[in-house]
């Protein structure tokens, strides 16, 4: 048995903006103490963490001077290289500044999406100077309450235009980065503009750099919208385009939570972790999350900790799970393998159409078989609850 603690090659992050999270919620301010950044570094190399990630102003104060900016850069700085904690994911605040209250990118105001470019660009420049190769896009204020101003179409172009023009910027500075689209329906805005990781797919497809671009999928975000997570994420694999994953849990038809990996709903994440683990997916498992806001810093470390045991636990199950002889044996009733009959239907051809059509079938047979899922669902169950 493991002892569940992390390893680099786990490849887990957290942001500056989770474990620092001090418990604000709209109708009550803060809970907890803001910790300085460096000792927020210390704790989470402590616990193994591979890498920290950051909004631009999660590190540098939005009205920072230059000299400012270049002293907290070199303490952080510093502080990664002291604890052997890396950045490999950034990201641009273009929410929590009044100016961006309708939007960044697709703002109604040409001179508001000039400054989102602006801004990203320089924060694009930080990530780039702590050595992040991921750019993640959550556009949370990009989305509207009213539809009075009738600007979607505009907004759609406008968010293409800027991706484009970044992607260049990427190019042209030669910083290399993959951007990843984060996705989710609503919260803060009632409904923000590609709400789903299909939409963000279907989006990227339109882009002047479409093998640049990928998605950033939530636990949180496609449960908020009665989605299947792990479906999602399936899709996004396939596409090639799961460039970065957003952990956390959440309860369907809740306000967003951002709870502990796993807290929730533990089947679901069990499919998530065998799905990443059994596509060897490579990237980082970013634990975007916050503490209960019940919790002192105590807490959030148990939090912190919770996450990662969690993960680890449910990858243990999922090694379990692909090794047990009874689960395995009822998985091959349940998948029919016929080569002839797979030969035909792989790929079109007049042949295999004729063979198809002149095909027998039985299919009163094949309606009245039944798929044993009861038995296999039951048996993931029971070794979920640790009796297998
Ligand atoms: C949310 C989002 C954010 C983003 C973050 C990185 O629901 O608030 O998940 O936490 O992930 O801004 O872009
Ligand atoms: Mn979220
Ligand atoms: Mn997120």
């Amino acid at each position: 048995m493991s002892s569940y603690t992390a390893k680099p090659e786990d490849k887990f992050t957290f942001g500056l903006w989770t474990v620092n999270n001090p418990g604000r919620d709209p109708f009550g301010g803060p809970t907890r103490h803001v910790l300085p950044i460096p000792y927020v570094v210390e704790k989470l190399g402590q616990l193994g963490v591979w890498g920290v990630n950051l909004h631009d102003n999660d590190l540098v104060p939005i009205d920072a001077t230059a000299a400012e900016r270049d002293a907290i850069v070199k303490e952080f700085k510093q502080a990664l290289s002291d604890n052997n904690v890396i950045v490999p994911m950034a990201t641009t605040n273009l929410f929590s500044d009044p100016a961006f209250k309708d939007g960044a990118f697709t703002s109604a105001d040409a001179r508001v999406r000039a400054y989102a470019l602006q801004k990203t660009m320089e924060s694009m420049d930080l990530g780039a100077e702590l050595g992040a190769k991921i750019y993640v896009f959550w556009g949370g204020r990009e989305g509207s309450e009213v539809d009075a101003g009738s600007k979607t179409m505009d907004a759609l172009g406008h968010f293409r235009d800027s991706l484009n023009f970044l992607c260049e910027y990427s190019k042209d500075q030669g910083y290399d980065y993959k951007f990843a689209l984060e996705p989710k329906p609503n919260e803060p805005r009632a409904d923000i503009y590609l709400p789903t990781v299909g939409s963000a797919l279907g989006f990227i497809a339109t882009l002047d750099n479409p093998e640049m671009v990928g998605v950033n999928p939530e636990v949180a975000h496609e449960t908020i919208a009665g989605l299947s997570f792990p479906h999602a994420v399936a899709q996004a694999l396939d596409a090639g385009k799961l460039f970065h994953i957003d952990l956390n849990d959440q309860k369907i038809g809740r306000f967003d939570q951002d709870l502990r990996f796993g807290a929730e709903n533990l089947k679901m994440c069990f499919h998530l972790v065998k799905l990443l683990l059994d596509n060897t997916y490579s990237g980082p498992k970013h634990f975007d999350a916050h503490a209960l806001r019940t919790e002192d810093e105590a807490g959030v470390w148990a939090f912190a900790k919770g996450c990662i045991r969690t993960y680890l636990i449910l990858e243990e199950k999922v090694r379990q799970y692909n090794a047990d002889p009874e689960i395995q044996a009822a998985l091959s009733e349940y998948f029919v393998r016929d080569a002839a009959l797979e030969g035909l239907s792989k790929k079109y051809s007049p042949a295999n159409a004729a063979a198809l059509k002149a095909m027998p079938v039985d299919r009163l047979a094949l309606g009245a078989r039944g798929m044993g899922l009861e038995k296999i669902d039951q048996l993931t169950v029971e070794l979920l609850y640790g009796i297998r």
